[in-house]
């Protein structure tokens, strides 16, 4: 039997749902490129309303840049007021190599901040090499990455709560 053959009520299967009635979300944000970041803050915003969260359980967190991420997020996550948190930032290549350490640092930042608080953090954070690029993922060509990260935590929530309350995944 492949995954495509099992039906919801499967009980050996579980997974997500996008329902983001009464789930709240911090949006953890860097001003550095905040002309790419405010439209991935947008799209992520009305990711989770179209997704049934309520715009007032949506707070924006503004941090200076990508680096400064993590650090927020873990202080966000210790204040148990938020179901989810996303990061969201742009980092361009640009002639530096600070573009990898800064890369580097925010990606796997999230990743242990979201493993050490048990929180469900997302990484809505764009990294590429030209400002085209960036442009092409907040809200053109390639979608929006805000918005995809954003499903992504609503998704993960979800289907983290379906093991733990042992409910149906329909
Ligand atoms: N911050 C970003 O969010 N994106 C970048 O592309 C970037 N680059 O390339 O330098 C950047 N740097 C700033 C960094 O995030 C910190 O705010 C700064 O180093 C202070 O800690």
């Amino acid at each position: 039997m492949t995954s495509h053959d099992r039906h919801d009520t499967d009980p050996a299967e579980h997974h997500g749902h996008l329902d983001g009635r009464g789930r709240r979300f911090a949006l953890v944000c860097s001003r550095f490129n905040d002309l790419i970041v405010t439209h991935l803050e947008r799209g992520a915003r009305d990711a989770l309303v179209r997704h049934g969260v309520s715009p007032n359980d949506i707070e924006t967190i503004w941090v200076p840049g990508a680096w400064e991420i993590p650090q927020v997020a873990q202080a966000v996550a210790a204040t148990h007021r938020f179901d989810a948190i996303v990061g969201l930032g742009a980092v361009i290549r640009g002639d530096t190599y600070h573009f990898e350490l800064v890369a580097n640092h925010s990606a796997a930042g999230l990743a242990r901040v979201a493993l050490d608080t048990d929180t469900v953090i997302t990484n809505g954070i764009v990294t590429v090499d030209t400002l085209d690029q960036a442009l092409q993922r907040a809200g053109s060509k390639a979608g929006n990455k805000g918005a995809d990260a954003a499903t992504a935590a609503l998704e993960t929530l979800t289907t983290i709560a379906t093991l733990t309350n042992n409910t149906p995944t329909t």
